[in-house]
């Protein structure tokens, strides 16, 4: 398809994802609103509809819980595409959500489409300002830990089945999870989806944040899972960079934001595996999880620069067709066609391309953005794509796919936020 035309094709993927005040990851397969899919939507939206890409952001906010925490679904209508629906979450919130929250990518979209055009998003970005901050607090006073960010749920980082949680989610005990029907396995291939082994230990802990009343003390004492996400961390940082910046517009303090940077930065270094490179930790054990990833990659997006990162990051571009696979190809489980344990994902590119762009890599920055150019204009906007030969995978007609095109990865895009 020439590149005109995608981007007239990814917009009108967006639209069709469009549910009014929310945009729907893709239809049947995900029929709710996801927390940094909608981020990334409204990223999209900027480029051709800024007061549309505001609802989007405005619907999500409107879904934080009084604690600060800003959840990972919303249903907003009943769906039978999806399983666990809101009855299993047990939420008690109207409308429904999910228990768990997702990477904090927000204030940096946020951010993103107030530069779209300033004058207009002002008071949009004055009325998110508040919301975006209780959310970064609750992170900071619920989830951090020696300046790393726990997770209590692998859904949380949005990289679902990566390597990082395995040995963690072995110790999940599943004796309480009964039979159950999923629906992800209707749509997409099982070898390209988590396993069954898996998923009885997403809903087993579930099954225990439901039980606790989703309360976060009790979470964090007796869960039967909590990793420090590398990958979060640095999402986590650099949407507090962006915070910043967009309380320096506002007008608002700072020092709160400037301690929390502070506290994260510092915390990166506990990412550090003696092996050489940023990784996860499991937080029961102390552990390193073992695993160099796309998420690791995302140090310079953070604004950490590192000569063994970029070590690392020439060796792999040159052991795939494709960057950036999730999973270093050299490490044993690397699958390209399983969801987060070797495919590329067209979200996390953007954010490795801006920070190494950013970080002065132009070479490796430009690199990220052809190949996902290439990616997406060889297969179209589907949801991840093999590093290897650039099969799609997963569902197709994918808003953040398109979006990123929109975003960065077409020519028309600037490539930066
Ligand atoms: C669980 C919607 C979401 C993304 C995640 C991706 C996948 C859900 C699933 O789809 O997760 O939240 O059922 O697999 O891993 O990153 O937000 O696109």
């Amino acid at each position: 398809m020439p590149l005109e035309e995608l981007d007239r094709a990814a917009e009108q993927v967006l639209r069709d994802n469009d549910r009014g005040r929310y945009t729907v990851p893709t239809d049947i397969l995900y029929p709710f609103q996801w927390n940094w899919d909608s981020a990334f939507a409204a990223w999209g939206f900027s480029r051709f509809d800024i007061p549309r890409a505001w609802v989007e952001l405005e619907t999500l906010f409107a879904a934080q819980w009084e604690n600060g925490m800003v959840p990972h679904m919303i249903f907003h209508e009943a769906a039978l595409g999806y399983f666990p629906g809101p009855d299993v979450w047990g939420t008690g919130r109207e409308p429904p959500t999910s228990g768990i929250t997702q990477p904090p990518v927000a204030a940096t979209m946020v951010r993103a489409v107030y530069q779209a055009d300033p004058g207009q998003g002002h008071p949009h970005a004055d009325r998110l300002f508040e919301p975006l901050l209780r959310w970064h607090r609750w992170f900071m006073t619920e989830r951090v830990e020696d300046g790393m960010v726990a997770i209590t749920h692998p859904w949380e980082t949005g990289r679902d089945n990566a390597v990082d949680w395995d040995a963690a989610m072995a110790a999940v005990d599943t004796t309480g999870v009964a039979e159950y029907k999923r629906r992800d396995l209707e749509q997409v291939a099982a070898e390209q989806r988590p396993t069954k082994a898996e998923y009885d230990r997403y809903l087993a802990m579930v099954y225990f944040g439901r039980e606790s009343g989703w309360d976060e003390a009790a979470i964090r004492e007796r869960g039967p899972f909590r990793v420090a996400d590398v990958g979060m961390t640095f999402i986590l940082l650099r949407a507090c960079r962006d915070l910043r910046a967009l309380a320096d517009v506002l007008g608002r303090p700072t020092e709160e934001i400037d301690g929390w940077i502070a506290k994260l930065q510092a915390g990166a270094g506990n990412h550090w595996n003696p092996d050489g490179y940023y990784d996860s930790r499991d937080l029961r054990s102390g552990d390193f999880v073992g695993a160099l990833g796309n998420a690791g990659f995302l140090c310079w997006y953070a604004g950490i620069d590192n000569d063994r990162m970029r070590a690392h990051f020439e060796r792999i571009c040159g052991r795939v067709r494709y960057t950036v696979p999730s999973l270093d190809p050299d490490h044993p489980e690397f699958d390209p066609l399983r969801y987060w344990r070797g495919p590329v994902w067209a979200v996390v590119n953007a954010l490795v391309g801006i920070g190494l762009a950013e970080a002065g890599h132009g070479a490796l920055a430009d690199r990220v953005r052809r190949d996902t150019r290439a990616l997406i204009e060889g297969a179209g906007f589907h949801e991840y794509f093999s590093p290897t030969d650039g099969t799609a995978a997963g569902g197709g007609h994918f808003t953040w796919t398109a979006a990123i095109w929109r975003a960065w990865a077409s020519p028309q895009a600037e490539g930066g936020i």
